[in-house]
């Protein structure tokens, strides 16, 4: 037993013989310090306008406010825990034929009539929404600022209709349709999956052009019917029937575990779908799983939507969500995923099955907003966003 004295100075010197073993590491080499350098490069502009208008709509603060950027009134990003929340404190678009004057475009899609087990996703847009007033606009290691480098508004809810799937569908469509034909890119806040069907048809029916789709989810979603109805098991089988949304151009991530149906797996065969499990990814790591994933769906494709289920990562990160399943991914590997696709472009994203009321301390409905401003940061960073806007060949008008 040595002496507690003596052991803290055995550590001790220990760590002084550590302390010499990279003489060659240089820290400017770092990911680290590159994206502190890469920040010096962003602008303020659009912070500066949105300060001004703070103080000209929200009032000069009182004279005892030493910083007089700070309105009376909460007015834009801060303080995060104050204001109306839309995504990201995002412009909201009461007008929605004003929706192309931006490049993205948030719609939610309060809907969880096609659950099949627990439901609660009717509130994934305000669970987002809600918790995204959290984050800046600014990402560290993307060395990228949404305000600065690209323009969202949040066009609100699509009208759905709790009772009825189809009617629901119809206005999903509808809403993403016109969104899509307005240049401005699709960002869909679910909702169940059964939403994946109605909000790829909606981007599908403006093109003429072929869509491929990056799936991530523990589930394959893609038997034809559940309970007699187009649950959110059913999406795909749906989607893929469109012509130009084949099914050799699905890529179906993280799949497994015990609650993938039998019939969904016959319809993985008959229709050739692509589908990497969570065993698949470990060994293929996940830069190759992001190189493969690219490579299927953009295969003779003219364009690729993601669609994310966030119980593709491990339940015990997302408990506020319809069919938790153990094993899927980590958060890191999925946000990693994410922005690898999304480097690529995109016609659209959807995140789906944040489900609020079982949620702990907002912690899925805050994936589900990395997920999205990931995604964003990606298309930003690689100067991806607004390609969608070159498969736009029959715009619908309303
Ligand atoms: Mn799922």
């Amino acid at each position: 037993m040595v002496p507690p004295r003596q052991r803290t100075l055995h550590r001790r010197a220990q760590r002084d013989e550590r302390r010499f073993h990279h003489p060659d590491f240089d820290k400017m080499q770092t990911r680290g310090w590159k994206a502190a350098e890469a920040e010096a490069k962003i602008g303020d502009t659009r912070w500066q306008q949105e300060l001004k208008r703070g103080l000209e709509h929200g009032l000069p603060g009182a004279d005892s406010i030493g910083d007089r950027t700070i309105p009376t009134f909460a007015r834009g990003e801060l303080p995060h825990f104050a204001g109306i929340n839309t995504f990201l404190k995002a412009p909201y678009v009461e007008n929605v034929r004003e929706v192309g004057k931006y490049d993205a475009a948030i719609i939610g899609v309060p809907f969880d009539g096609g659950t099949t087990y627990r439901p609660g996703t009717r509130f994934g847009p305000q669970g987002m929404r809600r918790i995204s007033a959290l984050y800046t606009p600014y990402n560290y290691e993307l060395g990228v600022d949404l305000r600065e480098q690209m323009s969202l508004c949040d066009a609100g809810d699509v009208f759905t209709i709790p009772a009825n799937l189809e009617k629901t569908f119809d206005q999903i469509t509808r809403a993403v349709s016109h969104v899509f034909s307005s240049g401005a890119m699709p960002v869909i806040l679910g909702g169940d999956h059964s939403i994946g069907f109605p909000t790829v048809r909606g981007i599908a029916q403006c093109t003429s052009k072929r869509i491929g789709i990056v799936h991530f989810d523990r589930h394959a979603d893609i038997q034809e019917k559940d309970l007699d109805e187009r649950m959110h098991t059913t999406p795909w089988f749906h989607a893929t029937n469109m012509p130009n949304v084949p099914a050799v151009n699905l890529v179906q991530i993280g799949i497994g575990g015990w609650q993938v149906p039998r019939e969904a797996v016959a319809q993985i065969r008959a229709r050739n779908t692509n589908v990497l499990t969570m065993r698949d990814v470990e060994e293929l790591g996940i830069d190759k799983t992001a190189e493969i994933a690219l490579d299927l769906a953009w295969k003779n494709a003219d364009a690729v939507y993601m669609s994310l289920d966030i119980d593709c990562v491990d339940c015990g990160f997302v408990p506020g969500t319809g069919w938790p399943e153990p094993g899927g991914f980590l958060p890191r590997e999925i946000l990693s995923l994410v922005g690898k696709v999304a480097a690529h472009g995109l016609c659209g994203v959807e995140v789906v099955e944040v489900s609020p009321p079982y949620d702990t301390s907002d912690i899925t409905s805050l994936l589900g907003v990395r997920v999205i401003v990931d995604v964003l940061g990606s298309l930003v960073a690689h100067g991806k966003l607004g390609v969608h806007k070159n498969i736009i060949d029959k715009p619908v008008s309303f």
